[in-house]
C-alpha cells in the first residue's frame, strides 16, 4: 500500500482549520452580540394571535429575522378549554400555555434564518385537528 507523502496531507488540514476558524469565529461573535442586543432592547414588533376552536389566526405571520418578537395570543374559548401557543426552529422559542378567555404575552427571537415555520398549538392532538399556522422569518 502506497502512503502519500504526510507534509501536503497535513498542510492542507491546517489550511482548512484555519480558514474555517476565520470564517467562523467573527460570524457566531455577530450572532452572540445581535443577540444579546435583541433580547435586551424593547420587542421589533407585537403580534397579536388568537387561539379559537381548532384554528389559530392569522394563519401566517411574517416577522424580521433575528428579532426579539413579543406575542400576545388570546384564547377566546371557554374556560376548560385550554390551547398552548409554541414556536420552533427560533433562536428562543416560546410554548405559551393560555386558558380559554385569557391573554397571554411572552417574548421570542427570531431565527437568524430566512425561512418558513410552524407555529403550532401544542396541546396534544391539537394539531391534528388543524391548530396549525405559519411563522415566516423574512
Ligand atoms: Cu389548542
Amino acid at each position: 500500500m502506497r502512503r502519500i507523502p504526510g507534509g501536503s496531507g497535513l498542510a492542507i488540514a491546517l489550511g482548512a482549520i484555519l480558514f474555517s476558524s476565520a470564517i467562523l469565529v467573527p460570524l457566531s461573535f455577530d450572532g452572540i452580540t445581535r443577540t444579546t442586543i435583541a433580547f435586551g432592547g424593547p420587542p421589533a414588533l407585537t403580534l397579536a394571535v388568537t387561539m379559537t376552536g381548532r384554528s389559530i389566526t392569522p394563519s401566517e405571520i411574517h416577522v424580521p429575522r433575528a428579532s426579539a418578537v413579543r406575542v400576545e395570543v388570546k384564547n377566546l374559548d371557554g374556560p376548560r378549554d385550554g390551547h398552548r401557543l409554541k414556536t420552533s426552529g427560533q433562536q428562543y422559542d416560546v410554548d405559551i400555555a393560555v386558558w380559554g378567555g385569557l391573554t397571554k404575552s411572552d417574548t421570542f427571537l427570531t431565527a437568524q434564518k430566512p425561512g418558513r415555520y410552524p407555529l403550532i398549538c401544542s396541546i396534544r392532538g391539537h394539531v391534528s385537528e388543524g391548530m396549525v399556522a405559519i411563522l415566516v422569518v423574512d
